[in-house]
């Protein structure tokens, strides 16, 4: 081929992937002015650096994270050895009917608070131009994960782009002026956290150490909040900016790293900290944070400009553009993203926009959870306080497992393994936790976990209010996480060896935690339902009870796959026996007086009707146990009780509804939910903490920021459009109303499944199943279901008559 064929086949190629898809799709989200607050800013991302970009022209203050940085060191599970024996006591209350009592008992059964995800720092551009310009525009492009400013000052254009790169691990920023002498900037950091900066040749070295401990910020009674240990313990970190290329001069001073009289300038971000693993003092054992840095930096800099961008496109691309979304073929309109909010929360119709939302949580899931590293935290790795909202850490009675509700189902598998290998942390601290605390075997993990893989029940030993603090069913729901990534690979090795064995601990802690009630079940005692109250006939305010049915449905749900993963590994029989016992003996779902799926074993009234965790219904979802075509009896329970709850709530509440609604195949009223979901919330401070929604940058507002509800969006539009939970592929499932005509290509479906589908007219026009193993399955569309014979890497072709 010579090299005009070359160029033009190349020229096809581009077209065909990255420029049509974006022309078409426009996956960008774009501003018209900088940012002034955190909520306006781009965030990028490769799962290790964080970084926030505002665009500021005059400055532009990047707001820096490293995933790893947390205060605190491994914890200390043994910090309250004998809560266990405060269990008696507790049964005996609750047994008695003697709740107020029985919630006195088990505040003596909590520990210590989580660790915090600390921030890292900013590196700030300060440039000598003033900040009225023309042209200007900051753009963020989904599908690349590349943002960029551009501007005109003085009629000279000026252009920056900002990646953060994971196959090189570095940041990277490129800076261009249209003339010669243009460019003109002093490069410095800072930190909230203990830092010194030096500036050696064109680097800018930042060195620093995270606190001991940080108290969460709810917590507003303690003098010292933040602690820095003096004898070597604790964080440290060294992040290195070098400028790399640049036709100007450059010296520093101690203003910074000076760039002079240029027309270009490309800077690299390396950053490394000391943490060696959940175990190891980051201190005293911590890996050589300083020689890391070097060592990426060094990497990276001999690569040039171009290598590294194309590097990044590559390898986000590659994850980013499995899965393409249009609805109603519906184009953007030419609007700063805060506008097309503003515009949708006044009804104006902007599909596009939707679309959109759906891929911004794959985005974020791309640039902040990626193999190797930790998972993502309540605020995916963008921090900028040193005490941030819940310690920004893992919140497990909902909101660390909805960060991960979109990783297998649109096609992002890859980015669920920290979770994964965090979970396999848990097992350890968890053993100590399930022995001091519940006097049980397996292992278990409580209301919050940190980088620590703390698990024991949080409450500062007492403090705690226990319809939030004792909660310790974590275990059983992060195990779901397990078998849903075998659900979805169908990778039976990893199953057996890393899985399986986690799986029995956490179903060993259930079995040993369950106790025998007055009328003969085995129910959980103490247990709550996140985090809700219940009301009794006598007016009595609780949240301590026996038989919680979120306790119940988590067991539930994990006894039942761990009784088929025994049947598919052929193993472990014996424990199988003991679980199918455990089973029959288990208190079952409850309908209430009005027709509700019962929260509380009793039929008691809930303190807040409205309360936006709606626990009870995880067999609804993430859960398959109450299907409206396997258990209509239980479905119709469960609509009952999401009717009663309302359709309000933070922004993982909502979140939440949108899945609840598909999986009830109701996809008018989850797509209500959507459009809720995305109403507009202000980040300026007089209006940022009133309701859930949607800040200008399409991050999740709970308020304030909280990522969670990004996540459980983007995977409430794909149950809409693709469900496979009951050993069956669902097409279209909930496709609502006004979603009248579009496609979807490239979401997974259990049992190894890629699956395109089209319609129009609000039908069906055809899907293509591309399966990844020879067998047979499924297919429903509405009422009717076909079975197919697949083989591995031949793609099937559905269409709507074959469904008779
Ligand atoms: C749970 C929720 C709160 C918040 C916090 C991080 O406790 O009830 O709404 O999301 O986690």
């Amino acid at each position: 081929m010579n090299y005009n064929k070359i160029f033009i086949l190349f020229i096809v190629i581009s077209f065909l992937t990255g420029c049509k898809r974006n022309e078409h799709l426009r996956e960008v989200v774009w501003f018209n002015t900088p940012a002034k607050y955190f909520e306006e800013a781009f965030p990028l991302g490769n799962g290790f650096i964080g970084m926030m970009v505002k665009g500021g022209v005059s400055s532009e203050d990047l707001i820096i994270n490293e995933s790893s940085l947390w205060t605190g060191g491994p914890v200390n599970a043994n910090m309250n050895p004998e809560a266990w024996k405060n269990l008696k006591a507790v049964r005996k209350a609750l047994f008695s009917e003697n709740y107020k009592l029985a919630q006195e008992i088990v505040k003596k059964m909590q520990g210590k608070y989580s660790e915090s995800y600390a921030p890292l720092g900013n590196l700030k551009l300060s440039f000598n131009q003033s900040d009225s310009v023309t042209k200007y525009n900051r753009e963020l492009d989904l599908s690349t994960g590349i943002a960029t400013v551009d501007y005109s000052s003085d009629n000279k254009k000026y252009h920056r782009e900002f990646f953060v790169s994971n196959p090189d691990r570095v940041a990277v920023i490129m800076l261009k002026g249209e003339s010669s002498g243009s460019l003109n900037f002093i490069l410095s950091s800072n930190s909230l956290l203990k830092f010194k900066t030096n500036v050696r040749n064109n680097d800018l070295i930042m060195d620093g150490l995270a606190p001991i401990h940080s108290e969460p910020s709810y917590n507003s009674n303690i003098q010292d909040p933040v602690i820095y240990d003096s004898t070597g313990k604790g964080m440290r970190f060294r992040m290195i900016a070098r400028v790399v290329k640049t036709d100007g001069k450059t010296f520093s001073d101690s203003a910074g790293l000076h760039v002079e009289k240029a027309s270009e300038a490309v800077i690299i971000l390396s950053i490394a900290t000391s943490f060696n693993g959940f175990d190891k003092d980051p201190g005293l054992e911590g890996k050589d944070e300083k020689k890391i840095a070097s060592d990426f930096i060094e990497k990276a800099s001999v690569l040039s400009y171009n290598e590294l961008k194309r590097n990044h496109i590559k390898d986000f691309s590659n994850l980013f553009n499995r899965v393409s979304f249009s609805i109603n073929n519906s184009v953007a309109p030419d609007l700063p993203i805060y506008k097309r909010l503003i515009n949708y929360k006044d009804s104006v119709s902007d599909p596009a926009l939707e679309a959109l939302y759906f891929q911004f949580g794959r985005y974020l899931l791309i640039s902040s959870s990626r193999q190797g590293g930790v998972p993502a935290n309540l605020q995916g790795i963008w921090n900028p306080y040193i005490r941030p909202p819940w310690s920004s850490n893992y919140t497990a009675n909902i909101n660390s497992e909805m960060n991960y509700w979109p990783a297998e189902v649109t096609n992002l598998s890859e980015t669920h393994i920290p979770l994964l290998q965090h979970i396999g942390n848990l097992s350890k601290t968890g053993e100590i936790t399930a022995h001091n605390y519940f006097n049980c075997g397996g292992w278990c993990c409580s209301h919050n976990t940190d980088i620590w893989a703390m698990t024991n029940p949080v409450g500062n030993f007492g403090n705690g209010d226990p319809v939030w603090a004792n909660w310790s069913m974590a275990e059983a729901w992060y195990s779901l996480h397990l078998y849903e990534h075998f659900a979805f690979t169908c990778d039976t090795l990893w199953l057996k060896n890393y899985a399986w064995p986690l799986m029995k601990g956490a179903a060993r802690f259930c079995l040993d935690l369950l106790v025998t009630d007055p009328k003969g079940y085995l129910v959980t005692a103490p247990s709550t339902s996140p985090e809700n109250k219940f009301k009794m006939s006598d007016g009595f305010v609780g949240s301590t009870l026996y038989g919680g049915t979120a306790d119940l449905a988590l067991i539930k749900g994990l006894f039942i796959k761990v009784l088929y993963i025994s049947d598919i590994l052929k193993t472990d029989s014996v424990f199988a026996g003991e679980i199918k016992t455990a089973m029959k003996k288990l208190y079952p779902y409850q309908v209430g007086k009005k027709g509700n799926l019962q929260e509380w074993y009793w039929d008691w009234d809930d303190a807040d009707p409205q309360h936006r965790h709606i626990s009870h219904l995880i067999g609804l979802y993430p859960d398959n146990q109450i299907s409206p075509l396997l258990t209509p009896e239980l479905a119709t329970a469960a609509k009952r009780s999401l009717e009663l709850r309302g359709d309000g709530g933070t922004g993982w509440s909502k979140a939440w509804k949108i899945n609840t609604w598909a999986r009830l195949l109701d996809g008018n009223h989850a797509y209500k939910m959507l459009r809720a979901h995305l109403n507009y919330v202000s980040p300026s401070p007089d209006t940022r903490y009133s309701g859930g929604g949607t800040y200008p940058n399409l991050f999740d507002a709970h308020p304030p920021f909280q990522i969670d509800g990004n996540f459980g969006g983007t995977a409430g539009i794909a149950e809409m459009l693709l469900q496979s939970q009951n050993g069956e592929i669902h097409l279209l499932p909930a496709l609502p109303d006004i979603w009248k005509e579009g496609y979807i290509k490239g979401l997974r479906a259990r049992g190894g499944f890629t699956v395109d589908q089209s319609w129009k007219n609000g039908k069906l026009t055809s899907a293509t199943i591309y399966p990844d193993f020879n067998g047979e399955t499924r297919i429903r569309y509405l009422e009717k279901t076909i079975r197919i014979t697949t083989v591995s890497g031949k793609p099937v072709r559905i269409v709507p008559t074959m469904f008779k």
